[in-house]
């Protein structure tokens, strides 16, 4: 693994994505968890003026919080810890894992930043890992724009469609894809099976924990922890 070249390509253009980064057999596992988790629990857990406006098709899970130590495996991984490291320079912390799950049919997310990208220098960092294959097929694919962490907020819905050149990941099982908070990114709908990916959130030295609780939406900036619209775009 070549750190520098993957920290310098996380500096162009807000992400990296690596195939093949996770054991078959441990995502296998993960997915267990999670299928058996969500045949539970499939209520959802946002309030609908949120899912309507943000147009967003997701049902967080926070496996670790519940005691799943399996969860602990991809989080104390070596390999992640020195990218990350690199990334975000010493003293960073992590914030958690959530499992994102999306029914079959469900609309993936609309084009969104994690956090408010005001400030350049306070972001958080999302560590996807896929237990399944997405692709063309299934749907879900990550639709995002290479070097928008650089440019600010997205742009409000009467900008038009094309906001710039966009790159389509297809996740396979094992995958490990690392965004910027500010990166403009997608989730496209998905098709006739669930999908199912798990973000080890973290942080920057001096960010605060509560750094994702407002998302920028083309249509909105919402704040998770009243079910706020703060503010409405045009
Ligand atoms: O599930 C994904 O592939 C991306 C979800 C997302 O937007 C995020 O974790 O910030
Ligand atoms: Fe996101």
């Amino acid at each position: 693994m070549d750190i520098e070249n993957l920290s310098k390509r996380f500096k162009e253009d807000g992400y990296i994505y690596i195939e093949n980064f996770f054991d078959g057999s441990l995502m296998d596992s993960y997915h267990q968890k999670i299928l058996s988790h969500f045949k539970k629990d499939t209520g959802y857990k946002h309030d609908m003026t949120f899912i309507e406006k943000s147009d967003t098709d997701v049902i967080p899970w926070f496996p670790q919080l519940e005691g799943e130590t399996i969860f602990n495996i991809v989080e104390d991984d070596q390999r992640l810890q020195k990218i990350t490291e690199k990334i975000l320079g010493s003293g960073w912390k992590s914030l958690y894992s959530m499992v994102m799950f999306s029914n079959k049919s469900s609309n993936g997310q609309a084009w969104h930043q994690d956090c408010n990208p005001e400030n350049k220098e306070i972001y958080n960092l999302n560590r996807l890992v896929y237990t399944m294959d997405i692709n063309k097929s299934t749907g879900g694919e990550l639709v995002l724009i290479p070097g928008s962490h650089k440019k600010g907020i997205i742009p409000s819905d009467s900008f038009g469609n094309e906001i710039g050149h966009e790159v389509v990941i297809e996740p396979s099982k094992g995958s490990l894809a690392i965004l910027h908070g500010h990166l403009w990114h997608k989730v496209l709908p998905i098709h006739d099976n669930i999908r199912v990916s798990t973000n080890y959130r973290c942080v920057p030295s001096g960010t605060p924990d509560n750094i994702t609780d407002i998302c920028v939406y083309r249509n909105m900036m919402y704040r998770f922890s009243d079910e706020k619209i703060l503010t409405t775009r045009d």
